[in-house]
């Protein structure tokens, strides 16, 4: 049998019915499965990780390199929760499908590569509604999660502290709990009669309900960590030592700056939402005005990422208020990045959600060490009131702290 270069079909050559006649087709079946098994048990090996195929859509408006930077970001979000990217599908639609997002042939070549491939998890780089996970799932035979699962997932597998695990939890039964809704409406959608009745519908309601009993009692224990989180802020305004949040999206370097400015010892990594709990420490810099030696507060917090989750920006309230609640924002942008300018905009998106206006803001370049002299020039002409660092080198830090000092003092002096 000769195997096809690209497909994992193989084509036996012609051969003649006196020959066909003969052929003992139970050992040819037997030999053909004891195959399939030895290739399995291969496969199985390294399956610790989830071995994923990823599924972007291009609608009418958004530009292809859009959806290969969303792609390479989502690649990265897979990896960083513990999987493996094998290939990426693409598909040019007007709009998503109502039913399947991509549409029918499409949906069959995403089965047939996810097999040929052996990937065991397919992720949308879109969020799906509940009706759109489960048609896709019933089709592709496969488990199918959108963005939104993997961060979840991310930030289920980071949490560390009581804090930390209580606000993912939130945020993770929020995203469950309409879905499960979903499935109950789709039952009913299908009439009621026979077939429709039995434990299925109950069991699905007490599931719903004691979700929502349990989503209760974290958002009332979120509402108390949002309080004992204010009077702590209150102890230290009472003190008067002006506050300055480090803003930015994931992996800019916000963590790695507070530890080279303040001898922290936050966890930084090459990683996606390495940081989760807010950490403060007191820096000292010059007064702006006086010079003497003038103490202010940095706290770093949890990255931003383009279309945060809505359920974790519920869930996170209690550490977002630690940005909101500041008297400064120093927003760190991680200049090496191809697409910089991008997360300068979506930071600016989530800023400008957030219920409380944050104070004014520095804008800070980072990782320079890694810029070429066009990019930083191109940066430098666009944001001339900005500061150009590298926290890992050690590069421009003075200035950053005059910088900071002047920050807090126009901030607290308006
Ligand atoms: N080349 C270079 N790398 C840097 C610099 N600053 C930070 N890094 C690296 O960038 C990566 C991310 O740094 P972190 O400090 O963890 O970033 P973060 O903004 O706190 O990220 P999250 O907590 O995930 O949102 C790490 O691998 C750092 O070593 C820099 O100035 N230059
Ligand atoms: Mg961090």
């Amino acid at each position: 049998m000769i195997p096809h270069p690209e497909t994992t079909w193989t084509v036996s050559p012609p051969i003649s019915l006196d020959v066909l006649v003969n052929q003992d087709f139970f050992s040819l079946v037997e030999g053909l499965e004891a195959e399939f098994q030895r290739e399995f048990v291969a496969q199985q090996v390294d399956r610790d990780q989830d071995r994923v195929l990823l599924v972007g859509l291009q609608t009418d408006g958004v530009l292809q390199q859009h959806l290969w930077d969303r792609l390479e970001e989502l690649a990265r979000l897979v990896e960083t929760a513990g999987g493996e990217v094998l290939q990426t599908l693409k598909q040019r639609r007007p709009r998503p499908h109502p039913q399947t997002v991509v549409g029918e042939g499409k949906v069959e070549e995403i089965a047939r590569t996810a097999q040929t491939i052996g990937a065991n998890l397919i992720v949308f780089d879109r969020d799906l509604s509940p009706a759109q996970a489960r048609n896709l799932e019933t089709q592709i035979g496969l488990r199918v999660v959108d963005r939104t699962e993997v961060i979840l997932d991310i930030f289920a597998q980071r949490a560390q502290s009581g804090a930390g695990k209580l606000q993912v939890e939130l945020a993770q039964l929020e995203y469950q709990l309409p879905r499960l809704a979903g499935r109950g409406q789709a039952m009913s959608r299908l009439g009621g009669g026979i077939g429709t009745r039995g434990p299925g519908e109950t069991k699905l309601e007490t599931e719903r309900r004691s979700i929502q009993r349990r989503i209760s009692r974290l958002q009332q224990e979120v509402n108390q960590l949002q309080a004992h989180r204010a009077r702590l802020r209150q102890r230290r305004q009472h003190e008067e030592v002006p506050s300055v949040a480090v803003v930015g999206y994931t992996n800019a370097g916000k963590s790695t700056l507070l530890n080279v400015l303040t001898n922290a010892e936050v966890y930084t990594a090459d990683q996606l939402f390495a940081t989760l709990d807010p950490t403060t420490r007191r820096l000292v810099v010059p007064d702006a005005v006086t010079q003497e030696p003038l103490s202010i507060l940095l706290t770093d917090t949890v990255g931003f990422i383009h279309n945060l989750p809505p359920s974790l920006i519920d869930a996170f309230r209690a550490t977002l208020e630690e940005v909101t609640e500041a008297n400064a924002l120093l927003h760190v942008v991680d200049l090496s990045h191809p697409v910089w300018q991008n997360h300068i905009h979506s930071v600016k998106t989530i800023l400008s959600q957030m219920p409380i206006a944050p104070g004014p803001t520095l804008l800070t370049f980072n990782k320079i060490d890694q810029v070429d002299s066009e990019t930083l020039k191109l940066a430098q002409e666009e944001y001339p009131q900005a500061v150009f660092i590298s926290a890992s080198d050690r590069l421009g830090l003075e200035t950053l702290r005059r910088r900071l000092a002047q920050l807090v003092h126009y901030a607290v002096s308006c």
